[in-house]
């Protein structure tokens, strides 16, 4: 009984460690005339999903508050954007994306996982 109870213990924390990092959508929050801003801290971009309209400048606004050194930086592969991260100072990136699409930002260890969703 007890051996089953941890198999199903551990069943569960791989279920939350795979909804975690490859099935959680979080909500997208809207960036067009408003700037966003980004908090990065306990392993989370928040929001970790913004959505942008294509063609046109927005900022998003990065606040740093995870001491880490994961946190650091901050990367948009596919579009070829990336920013240092000090700690508790807003860092403003500027993006003008000119193709719809999905575009991941990450920390350099992947760690940290945000998506930019071009509509
Ligand atoms: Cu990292």
């Amino acid at each position: 009984m007890a051996v089953m109870l941890v198999n199903v213990a551990g069943l569960a924390f791989i279920a939350l460690i795979v909804w975690w990092f490859w099935l959680s959508r979080p909500a997208a929050r809207r960036a067009d005339a408003e700037p966003v801003t980004v908090v990065v801290e306990d392993g989370v971009y928040s929001p970790a999903r913004i959505e942008v309209p294509r063609g046109q400048p927005v900022v998003l606004r990065f606040l740093r508050k995870d001491p880490s050194p994961c946190a650091a930086k901050v990367i948009f592969a596919d579009l070829d954007v990336s920013a240092e991260l000090p700690i508790g100072e807003e860092r403003e990136l500027r993006l003008e994306p000119q193709q719809a699409g999905e575009y991941e930002f990450t920390c350099e260890m992947h760690m940290y996982r945000g998506s930019l969703l071009v509509t």
